[in-house]
């Protein structure tokens, strides 16, 4: 059977175990390990003392266990406050905690009332979920995966209500005297206290995996320098956007550029300065292409756009735009690049069935093209039939 101290230490051993968990990513940059780390090594701490009452003194498993239990809530919303790049109240966590703690004690050492201490800490611990609840939902919009702070949210607000309700029963039985006894009534909120700390350091580490694979995923799928998508991102996103063309009959467009005697720059104005342009030039394009487009960086100081339903009058004047815009945004005057720097494009429509592999060969030949006209220019590739016919002239 259930009895009020086998779930004592069912919570220890449980916290014990998400100490081990949470070491588990202390080798991260993630936020917040530190609070619940202390957290559950508090808990840890604290349920001994609660169970060996009676055989230590009265004030080490009533008023340290209690205040040690107020700290871990307060460090559990420090954690997710943290994790959500928020401050912590620390003088009002303080507060909470010192007005806590002296209640407890005046209701052991002035008032003994069991029954009046379970409603101080109980509220205490309600208020401290309720603020942990509302911290998590607000930074649902902008998680990575909504599902770990969801869980997280709704575990702090059943924590919340299950304090309160624990809180409402002690207080209608102000005068009973209770114990840590076996009652159901005693058990179930035993059971929900329990649960609260592993199920919230449960949350907390599911968000912390949800972070750390969303950064990987950012890391594999952007370029480190200037940000634009990765060249294994920007071909698996042209061959969806390619099936979706071919499905729906639409049309997709590719651009594909390279800056203009690059290596000059590099010599004449140092590798940083180079660096530098290489990040103006995808803040440039990124702010001529439409929300839809693509902007990924092939290698070194070449790049390409995707343009999905651009035909090829549409992807024309969208490379002009770019190469324009450039020339003039590296000419001298305010908000200048600062040196000279122009790109060539060559410019690409899928064609039927074609493969993005083939597409991208085309507009190849056109950048070289436009490269050897002169640079500075834009070259719309030749269709399947033109290159065909080009050849057998040739
Ligand atoms: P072209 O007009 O024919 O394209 O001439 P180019 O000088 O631009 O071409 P080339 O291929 O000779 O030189 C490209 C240079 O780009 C050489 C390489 O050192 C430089 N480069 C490649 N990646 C980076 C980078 O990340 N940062 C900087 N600063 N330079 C880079
Ligand atoms: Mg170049
Ligand atoms: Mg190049």
């Amino acid at each position: 059977m259930l009895s009020a101290l086998s779930l004592l230490f069912v919570m220890m051993a449980l916290s014990i175990m998400m100490l081990f968990v949470l070491h588990s990513l202390s080798h991260s940059d993630a936020r917040g390990i530190r609070e619940w780390t202390l957290a559950n090594a508090l808990a840890a701490l604290s349920l001994p003392l609660f169970a060996a009452r009676g055989l230590i003194p009265d004030w080490l498993s009533i008023e340290v266990s209690n205040a040690l239990l107020m700290v871990t809530s307060a460090l559990m919303l420090a954690g997710f406050r943290r994790q959500a790049g928020q401050e912590t109240p620390w003088p009002l966590l303080i507060a909470g905690i010192a007005a806590g703690s002296a209640l407890v004690a005046v209701f052991h050492l002035v008032l003994d009332s069991v029954a009046t201490r379970v409603v101080v800490t109980s509220v205490y611990h309600a208020v401290l979920a309720l603020a942990m609840g509302v911290t998590l939902q607000r930074t649902i919009a902008a998680a990575p995966r909504r599902y770990p702070v969801r869980f997280t949210a709704w575990s702090a607000f059943a924590v919340a209500a299950g304090m309160l309700a624990r809180a409402i029963v002690y207080g209608l039985r102000a005068n009973a005297s209770l114990r840590l006894d076996d009652s159901p009534l005693n058990i179930i909120f035993f059971s929900i206290g329990t649960l609260a700390l592993p199920m919230l350091t449960l949350g907390a580490v599911m968000m912390t995996n949800a972070a750390i694979i969303a950064r990987a995923t950012y890391a594999a799928d952007h370029d480190h320098l200037t940000g634009a998508h990765s060249r294994r991102a920007f071909f698996a996103l042209a061959e969806r956007e390619r099936a979706r063309a071919q499905r729906r009959h639409g049309a997709l467009s590719l651009l594909l550029f390279d800056v203009d005697h690059f290596k000059r720059i590099n010599d004449s104005h140092g590798h940083a300065t180079g660096d530098r342009v290489l990040v103006e030039i995808v803040l440039h394009t990124q702010a001529t292409i439409r929300g839809v487009d693509v902007c990924g960086r092939l290698g070194g100081e070449e790049f390409a756009v995707l343009l999905p339903d651009a035909g090829e009058t549409m992807a024309l004047q969208a490379a002009e735009r770019l190469r324009a815009g450039l020339e003039c945004a590296s000419r001298p005057g305010p908000g200048s690049l600062g040196v000279p720097c122009t790109v060539s494009i060559g410019v690409a429509t899928l064609a039927p069935n074609e493969t993005i592999a083939a597409m991208l060969s085309r507009a190849d030949q056109a950048l070289y093209a436009a490269k050897a006209g002169g640079r500075n220019a834009v070259m719309a590739a030749q269709t399947g039939v033109e290159r065909m016919r080009a050849a057998s002239a040739g």
